[in-house]
């Protein structure tokens, strides 16, 4: 799973991009697009290393792409292999910005549409020209479903599609599935204010279109990770925050995507394990080790919403909240998983 930043020049892409990898030495505008990893900050994984100490505490990561193209094909490019996008709008630029942005998300949706329309009408024509093999035939209501979509502008993404064209979906790889995330840019006073330029116009493409808006600001992040932690929490608090804007955007990015974490605990490490919602826990513990998945034999379960109540393994053990799960468990996020195995 892959994440690109997006948006029109001096949005502060760049920006972004350098806050979530910690790369300082990516450029703005350099080359064909800086490729980095994020890291998903995660509150229940601080406190679980709070408890065991451990010698390594690993967050979940995704990686992020900042990309240089803003339009035509070099733009569809780009994008082709992402699974969600960032689009950062430059509000703190005012109105010019404003305006930008708005040109930007409109454009992309266009080029989206037609995009993913041509794919659509071509593999139609050749499936109905070449009188294609039954397996094919069942793909041609899907390829209509798409194109009745596409064509009243409707993004595939708010498309309901049964389990079995949702296979056809991931093998298209079409532009209107993929998530988007819009990013307001914003100035340090529009932060603390809540308010900010465009913030109408932009409330209403993200409520017609479904996308989910976490506003930031580029300036105020780059005070907050030049503080330590202890002074960090009394600066976001004047700006009524309980978390830097990355993370929060790190977050929607990981949640768009329909990822979640569980946990494995220990003095040696806590670490969170990223899964597609819905997994089932024999493949999760593939994740940590295929020994793993190959030897499962049962998994012990706890809540981190139970183990936060009882602050101990053993308290959650003593009043029996630990559960003994079989393979057929759909793991949750938050789940504390200890995998039972024999190879
Ligand atoms: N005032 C202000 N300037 C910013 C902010 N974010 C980025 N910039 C500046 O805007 C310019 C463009 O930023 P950059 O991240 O390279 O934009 P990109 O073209 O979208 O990658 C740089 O000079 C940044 O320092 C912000 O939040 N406030
Ligand atoms: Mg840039």
């Amino acid at each position: 799973m892959r994440v690109g930043i997006t948006g029109s020049p001096q949005a502060g892409k760049t920006t972004l991009f350098r806050l979530l990898t910690g790369m300082a030495g990516s450029k703005p505008g350099v080359g064909t697009g800086n490729i980095g990893v994020m890291e998903v900050p995660d509150e229940r994984v601080r406190a679980l290393s709070d408890v065991y100490k451990p010698q390594k505490t690993t967050y979940a990561r995704i990686g992020l792409v900042d990309i240089q193209s803003y339009k035509g094909q070099e733009f569809l490019n780009a994008i082709r292999n992402l699974d969600a996008l960032v689009v950062v709008l430059g509000s703190f630029m005012g109105e010019p910005g404003v305006l930008d942005s708005l040109d930007f998300i409109d454009n992309m949706e266009t080029e989206f549409y037609c995009a993913d329309l041509a794919s659509v009408e071509g593999r139609l024509e050749r499936l109905k020209a070449n009188k294609a093999k039954p397996v094919n035939q069942m793909e041609i209501p899907f390829l209509e479903k798409c194109k009745q979509a596409l064509d009243k502008e409707m993004p595939l993404r708010d498309v309901e599609f049964s389990p079995y064209e949702q296979d056809f979906v991931s093998n298209f790889a079409f532009y209107s599935s993929k998530q988007v995330i819009l990013a307001p840019n914003v100035s340090e006073e529009h932060l603390a204010a809540g308010s900010y330029p465009g913030i109408e116009e932009i409330s209403q493409v993200s409520d017609e279109r479904g996308y989910k808006v976490v506003a930031f600001s580029g300036i105020v992040e780059e005070e907050i990770e030049s503080l330590d932690k202890d002074n960090r929490f009394e600066f976001l608090k004047a700006y009524g925050l309980t978390q830097p804007g990355t993370a929060r955007i790190a977050q929607a990015a990981y949640a768009a995507l329909g990822l979640i974490s569980f946990f494995t605990v220990g003095s040696d490490e806590v670490r969170a394990w990223t899964v597609q919602r819905g997994t089932g826990v024999r493949e999760a513990a593939g994740k940590i080790h295929t020994d793993l998945e190959r030897g499962f034999i049962k998994a012990d379960v706890v809540s981190f919403g139970n183990f936060s109540k009882m602050g101990s393994a053993k308290a959650c053990r003593d009043k029996g909240l630990v559960r003994l799960e079989g393979k057929d468990y759909v793991v949750k996020d938050g789940d504390i998983v200890n995998v039972r195995f024999n190879v």
